[in-house]
């Protein structure tokens, strides 16, 4: 009988080990802006127009210097600076609403925006 419970409780805890790794990895995205006037966000190369809520992983390319990657909504307002060329990796909490982002010295023509349900 002892052995059994043992055994039950093993079990169990396992699949609880699985279940919060399972909710805490977080999905990856990567938004570009440059190296022309453009700027974009995907998920698996596809544009994201809609995200279900929850943590993300999102890598910057930021390939030009006269551009920024500048992503605000619910809980959030991250950006890279203008003159940064490079990758950087933000982990974010996504929250339901609208996520605009826009490369700040061209937002009129640099910009797009999704929805987190
Ligand atoms: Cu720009």
């Amino acid at each position: 009988m002892f052995r059994m419970s043992l055994a039950l409780a093993a079990a169990l805890m396992a699949v609880s080990v699985a279940v919060a790794s399972a909710s805490t990895t977080a999905t990856k995205l990567v938004g570009t802006d440059g190296p022309g006037f453009t700027i974009g966000l995907t998920k698996a190369g596809k544009k994201v127009t809609t995200l279900k809520a929850g943590k993300y992983t999102i890598t910057i390319r930021d390939k030009s210097n006269i551009h920024n990657f500048h992503l605000k909504g619910p809980g959030l307002n991250k950006l890279t600076s203008v003159g940064y060329v490079g990758n950087k990796t933000w982990t974010v909490t996504l929250k339901k609403g609208v996520y605009k982002y826009v490369c700040d010295p061209h937002a009129s023509i640099m910009k797009g925006s999704f929805k987190v349900t």
